[in-house]
């Protein structure tokens, strides 16, 4: 538990669970950030940003990466660096690129989505081969598939090694590229017990997130071949996103993958926990199964509240969580929640229940 600033204002002891990206960074990213040695990155000569980048790509099995300001610019930076205007990209009807970043690949991609049902939280290789197209004057060319993992919108689920190998194969069979938006990859590594370059070699590029359950403060990486990253390093400028010394934040990227991944269990383990817990509340269900990770999606239909009603009511207990639907909540364990803040969720969660 932490304090919270919301609209600018101090909030004691609130249980903040509604997204990973709350997290502050820690004390050592803070003495990094203000150490950190830096130069114009977009000249290349920021040794920080040189050195994340070098990290990172090594982390995830890449020739080269970008660091980017957010996993939204990285998404949009692969799906410009992979397609040409008019292309079709085949992705997740509930994939966060499609759903959730503003409909960046039309607006500025020119990209035509090709929508699969991705609702169990991946895609399987039938599903990509039922919605290629044949070579036919009428249809623009397929040229990117994206799977996304962790999955957010169905409660952080993973796609296994053996899945995404699946998928790869089918899709550069047909010569297509694949992208992995892996915002939280490392939640669905540590969750499968797995090596996260298992998962990300198979696909030709990965965009991962600094700023969520690892705790730094800004910033993503879009990794690759290095002749991806080339190109992705000039729709990076493009966008806006060249930035100067760049390597004060950089920093916090550098602990984030050094220190901060291994802990990660924890968030999983107390997700796991208070899954539980809120199971054994009438009128409330955690959906299906689907806790592997460190995020929650819970059906409150049967206590007769409306999702925005029990989110209110939760919120002058002191536990914020996010509505999903109009009777399902989404709950994020992250650095900042302990086993104390789990019971008084429970607890909270008990309460407005039974109103
Ligand atoms: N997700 C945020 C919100 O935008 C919903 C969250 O709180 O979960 N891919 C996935 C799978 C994501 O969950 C997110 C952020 C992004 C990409 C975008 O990252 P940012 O916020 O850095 O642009």
């Amino acid at each position: 538990m932490r304090d919270y600033y919301i609209n600018g204002r101090q909030v004691v002891g609130m249980v903040d669970l509604r997204s990973d990206t709350f997290t502050q960074p820690t004390a050592r990213m803070r003495e990094v950030m203000a150490n950190a040695p830096v130069g114009d990155d977009v000249f290349g000569e920021d040794p920080t940003v040189n050195r994340l980048e070098e990290l990172a790509a090594r982390k995830v099995g890449k020739e080269a990466a970008l660091f980017v300001v957010s996993g939204t610019m990285g998404n949009l930076i692969a799906t410009l660096s992979h397609t040409r205007p008019g292309d079709e990209v085949i992705l997740g009807a509930h994939s966060h690129i499609y759903g959730y970043e503003v409909g960046g690949l039309a607006r500025i991609g020119g990209l035509m989505p090709r929508l699969v049902d991705d609702a169990a939280g991946t895609i399987r290789p039938e599903q990509v081969l039922a919605a290629l197209r044949d070579d036919n004057i009428h249809y623009p060319p397929t040229s990117l598939v994206c799977i996304e993992n962790s999955h957010n919108m169905s409660g952080g689920r993973v796609t296994d090694v053996a899945g995404i190998q699946a998928l790869a194969a089918v899709v550069h069979e047909r010569g297509l590229r694949l992208h992995m938006d892996g915002a939280r990859v490392f939640n669905a590594a540590v969750a499968l017990g797995v090596e996260v370059t298992e998962l990300t070699q198979p696909v030709d590029s990965v965009m991962f997130c600094l700023s969520k359950g690892l705790s730094a403060p800004v910033g993503s990486i879009l990794a690759g071949d290095g002749e991806f990253v080339a190109r992705a390093r000039k729709f990076r400028k493009i966008v806006g996103g060249g930035m100067r010394q760049a390597g004060v934040i950089a920093a916090a990227g550098v602990i984030a993958l050094e220190e901060m991944v291994n802990r990660l269990k924890e968030d999983h383990a107390r997700a796991q926990r208070l899954a539980e817990g809120l199971s054994h509340i009438p009128g409330v269900q955690v959906m299906d199964s689907n806790y592997q990770t460190n995020i929650l999606l819970i059906d409150i239909k049967g206590t007769g509240l409306t999702a925005g009603q029990f989110v209110t009511e939760l919120n002058e207990l002191g536990v914020r969580v996010l509505t999903r639907s109009e009777t399902a909540l989404r709950a994020v364990v992250h650095r900042h929640i302990d086993d104390e803040d789990v019971d008084q969720v429970i607890a909270a969660f008990e309460k407005v229940a039974a109103v």
